[in-house]
This record gives C-alpha cells, sequence and structure tokens, in this order.
C-alpha cells in the first residue's frame, strides 16, 4: 500500500476512535453535537461556528482548519457544511438516552 493510502487509511482510523462513521456516528442522537442529550439551539451554534471549516490532505498530511470540529461533522466526510446542517435540521428537537 503507497504511503499516501496508508494515511488517509490512518485519518480514517482516527475518526472511527473518536465515534466518528460509527453506527449512531459520534453524538447520540444524531446532531447532539454538545452531548447534553438534545438537538437544539446550542447545536446549532455550535455548527454554526465550525461551518465551512474542513480537514484534507495536503502534501500527505492531514490538515485541519482551526476551525473544524469533529463533532460538528455529523456525515464523517471531514468538512462542516449544509450536508452536516440537513442532518441537524432534521434531527432537530430530537432527545437521546442521557
Ligand atoms: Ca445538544
Ligand atoms: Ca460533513
Amino acid at each position: 500500500m503507497k504511503t499516501g493510502v496508508w494515511i488517509i487509511v490512518a485519518a480514517m482510523a482516527i475518526m472511527l476512535l473518536s465515534g466518528c462513521g460509527t453506527p449512531g456516528c459520534m453524538t447520540d442522537p444524531l446532531g447532539d453535537i454538545n452531548e447534553d442529550g438534545v438537538v437544539d439551539i446550542l447545536d446549532f451554534s455550535l455548527m454554526s461556528a465550525a461551518y465551512g471549516c474542513r480537514c484534507q490532505i495536503l502534501d500527505r498530511e492531514l490538515v485541519c482548519d482551526v476551525c473544524y470540529d469533529i463533532r460538528a461533522d455529523l456525515n464523517c466526510d471531514m468538512r462542516i457544511d449544509s450536508d452536516d446542517m440537513d442532518i441537524l435540521q432534521a434531527n432537530y428537537g430530537a432527545i437521546g438516552c442521557k
């Protein structure tokens, strides 16, 4: 396996170990970014702060914007964008098991 592929695999492993990409992703309910058990305006605020931020592979290294918040990356694609906002909106008001 080429070095670049290993870096991508390692980045994905980090995301998986952090809970991102696992069933239920990293928040319960999905969209509960601050992990208080409910998807509400506080989560919307956190996502807004991270909106437009991303991680990318540059010169074989994972480089993330300072504002990138992995908790807000609800679909685990290394960018906080409208897809994540759609997920949050779809789950807005959901209550978890905490
Ligand atoms: Ca919350
Ligand atoms: Ca995303």
